[in-house]
């Protein structure tokens, strides 16, 4: 069990036997934060059990539970096993060897991606495939690395379009693909994944198209070095010219960067390198409260919107990653003061108007994510802080007898009945590892994809500087 990661399973349960012991350090540390992390650690273990145990009880074998009514969700006509892929790792991470082991054995015999189904590539990508392949470098189990081969060849056709940009829906079984109207998050984000694949079986292929359909959407930036929400796979055209870091954006910025750490691969850095001044030049709001990211028009760079939400929050992340340890440190305090503005953050918020503008609470992790980030380039007990804060809200508004709800309102707080995948898979997993000891995971050593699968280069890198 996780050979690459050098947690053996001795060590993962030992560190399980340290969390039960707790406090010997905690005396030493001085800050009363610190001397919590291992109980919160602990407590974060056991509510993630407690959802895990929910999605055992009530929907196995399909992909989400239904955290209300206790039954399952699909996402299509078949499973695809979305929960248990995504959650894997974590349950290494978390030393629950004997549970990863079973959940690696169901997947590596239930798993089929023979089916005909028409999927969303960009999803598929991230959570399955992803998943597979961080489960295999953690579990070393071969039967997860075939499945991913087996799914990459299946959504290779996706690429086949004038632009080189990928089509949203592929046809597992036919490769049909669909979906001409496509934004940069979902054909930028790949090729961490099959960039990872194509390392792991010596095939080219996978990261060469990846990386195509990357430097497609950047040649298309605009003059001032933007680019919008909606763009035409066939005619390479922008049919929505909005720019933000937000959704149908934001993991496209946050590839060209982790394409250069994982791959070290410069054409990829110089993109983000030309990137981010026009982020920081045309996107980033300075206002009364604070440093802000909002929307501009990709051609004149003229603000049309001053809003930023809980899928922005994974940019202090990427900030931080970069070197900007400065924009990262205030823009995480943004974030937090719109987490605490009804003590849960809202998809979307207007930073102006100090508006709500669209209440909903998915369970989303971008905003730990990146107190995890600034936590451990800082070490300032500021972010365990804030993490403590993040957990007890949550557990507070969100936990349910079968597990985890998202909220419909986070002003009203009433649930609604989803618990996606991305909740074990990140959510968890960001929390756990702010409190954990620092080598539950080797942080310098592994990029995280944008599901939070921890990948390693365990090949050679050809190019980093
Ligand atoms: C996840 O599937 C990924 O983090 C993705 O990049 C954005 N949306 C969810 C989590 O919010």
């Amino acid at each position: 069990m996780n050979r690459m990661f050098r947690i053996t399973a001795s060590v993962a349960l030992g560190f399980a036997a340290l969390i039960v012991n707790t406090h010997p350090v905690a005396a030493q540390t001085g800050s009363s934060v610190q001397a919590d992390k291992r109980t919160l650690a602990a407590d974060v273990r056991a509510e993630f059990l407690h959802a895990w145990n929910g999605y055992k009880k009530y929907a196995w074998g399909n992909d989400d539970l239904k955290p209300l009514s206790k039954t399952h969700h699909n996402w299509y006509s078949e499973p695809l096993l979305m929960t248990p892929v995504d959650t894997l790792d974590t349950l290494v991470l978390m030393g629950l060897d004997e549970e990863a082991q079973k959940t690696a054995d169901y997947i590596a015999k239930n798993l089929s991606f023979d089916k005909d189904i028409s999927v969303q590539k960009f999803e598929i990508t991230i959570r399955l495939l992803g998943g597979l392949l961080s489960g295999y470098q953690m579990t070393g189990d071969k039967r997860l690395l075939d499945l991913a081969e087996d799914l990459g060849n299946r959504l290779l056709p996706a690429f086949e379009s004038k632009t080189g940009i990928p089509y949203r829906y592929i046809n597992l079984k036919t490769g049909e693909v669909r979906g001409e109207e496509t934004n940069p998050a979902e054909a930028g984000t790949l090729i961490i994944e099959f960039g990872a694949l194509s390392k792991l079986t010596n095939k080219p292929v996978y990261f060469e198209k990846a990386k195509r359909a990357l430097k497609a959407m950047f040649e298309r930036r605009s003059k001032i070095g933007l680019i919008g929400t909606r763009i035409n796979v066939e005619t390479g055209e922008w049919t929505n010219k909005d720019s933000h870091i937000s959704a149908e954006i934001d993991s496209y910025y946050e590839y060209l960067l982790k394409c250069w750490k994982l791959f070290g691969d410069r054409e990829c850095k110089a993109m983000w390198d030309k990137s981010i001044p026009a982020i920081n030049k045309y996107l980033a709001d300075e206002t009364k409260t604070g440093l802000w990211y909002g929307h501009a028009d990709m051609d004149t760079g003229k603000r049309t919107a001053t809003t930023y939400g809980a899928l922005d929050a994974f940019f202090p992340a990427v900030l931080a990653l970069s070197g900007d340890m400065k924009r990262a440190k205030r823009l995480q305090a943004s974030s937090f003061l719109m987490w605490n503005k009804h003590g849960i953050e809202p998809e979307v918020y207007d930073y102006v108007a100090d508006e709500v503008k669209h209440p909903g609470y998915p369970l989303r992790p971008e905003i730990i994510e990146s107190a995890y980030y600034l936590y451990r380039y800082t070490k300032d007990p500021r972010y365990l802080e804030m993490g403590k804060k993040i957990f007890e809200d949550f557990k507070k508004y969100c936990r349910t007898e079968a597990g985890y709800a998202s909220l419909k309102s986070v002003i009203t707080k009433e649930k609604s009945d989803t618990m996606q995948s991305f909740v074990l898979a990140e959510t968890f997993k960001y929390f756990y590892l702010l409190f954990a000891p620092e080598d539950t995971l080797e942080f310098e050593k592994v990029v995280f994809n944008t599901e939070a699968h921890p990948i390693r280069a365990t090949w050679k890198s050809e190019e980093k500087d």
